[in-house]
């Protein structure tokens, strides 16, 4: 039978969410991640748990048909696979830090230095870019202890909330990186699982429109209308219903999570009175 064989993480920062946003698209599995692979109940899908670090590698070897990956990963360790979709879930950026007592005066100032990562092909294709000329020093963890135990004196590494620099005492002075979790597969994947990768991606997209819009109600006198209909853009234009109260209708719409508080002020300020929002289960475009 024909499957499409999707790389996960085992367990780590990306496996929860790649799993949430799997049975977010309506398909069922054994969610107990004992094995190395599992099948999907409703969908001809299969599941390989693995190192993130080893998804892009496992993808390339046809192994695995497409995987799901941090961006940072994916671009240090392969450069053959496409990126599918980005997902926008385990944002993160991959940073040069420096002790704080340094005097970073730009980039110039990382010339001569050694710097620390797990990140040795990146840094070394921006250093380039950069007409850097730094010595690169690679380990596999705990990169941010480097310069206190004069292992380097920079770090290159990934950064989320920034805590961790903070409390080694390093502070973040370039990004190299902006990396999010991304879709990753061959340029050329072949039918029949082209077709069933793009079932896959209708889904996704379904979901992802879903969880960054939100389904807004909300009741108007009707001489506000022409102003507020200005200010929902929606998918195609509200829906506007009159309420049993004579002059007054109720508009429904979608709004983006992004502009969400910004539109409802707008509204308010418009007239708009008893708005409710709601979330959306799943949205076709
Ligand atoms: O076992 P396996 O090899 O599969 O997992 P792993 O330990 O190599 O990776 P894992 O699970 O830690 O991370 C998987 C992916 O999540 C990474 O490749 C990134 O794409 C993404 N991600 C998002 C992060 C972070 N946020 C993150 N904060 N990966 C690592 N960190 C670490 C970072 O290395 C540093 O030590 O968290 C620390 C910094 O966090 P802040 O919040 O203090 O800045
Ligand atoms: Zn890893």
């Amino acid at each position: 039978m024909n499957t499409l064989k999707l790389a996960v993480q085992k367990s780590g920062r990306l496996s929860e969410t790649s799993l949430k946003l799997i049975k977010e698209c309506g398909i069922t599995f054994q969610t107990r991640i004992a094995k190395l692979k599992a099948g999907a109940f409703n969908f001809p899908m299969e599941f390989l748990y693995l190192r993130d670090d080893d998804i892009p590698g496992y993808v390339a070897d046809q192994v695995a048909d497409v995987g799901i990956v941090g961006k940072n990963v994916l671009l240090e360790k392969n450069d053959e696979l496409e990126i599918i979709k980005e997902l926008g879930f385990s944002k993160c950026r991959l940073s040069i830090a420096v002790p704080k007592e340094f005097d970073y005066q730009g980039i110039e100032s990382l010339n001569g230095l050694n710097i620390a990562t797990s990140y040795p092909r990146i840094l070394a294709k921006y250093l380039k870019q950069q007409d850097i000329d730094a010595d690169i020093h690679e380990i596999s963890g705990s990169v941010e202890i480097a310069p206190s135990i004069g292992l380097a004196q920079a770090v290159c590494d990934i950064v989320s909330t920034g805590s961790t620099l903070v409390s080694n005492g390093l502070v973040e002075v370039e990004v190299i990186l902006n990396s999010e979790a991304v879709l990753v597969g061959p340029p050329d994947l072949a039918e029949p699982k082209r077709k069933i990768l793009d079932q896959f991606l209708f889904r996704v997209n379904a979901v992802q429109a879903a969880n960054n819009n939100k389904y807004i109600l909300l009741n108007a006198p009707d001489q506000a209308i022409t102003r507020i209909i200005q200010l929902l853009p929606g998918m195609r234009s509200p829906t506007i219903v009159p309420l049993a109260q004579k002059g007054w209708s109720s508009l429904h719409s979608v709004v983006k999570e992004d502009d969400f508080w910004e539109v409802i002020e707008n509204l308010r300020e418009a007239g708009a009175e008893g708005i409710l929002v709601v979330p959306i289960e799943k949205m076709i475009l």
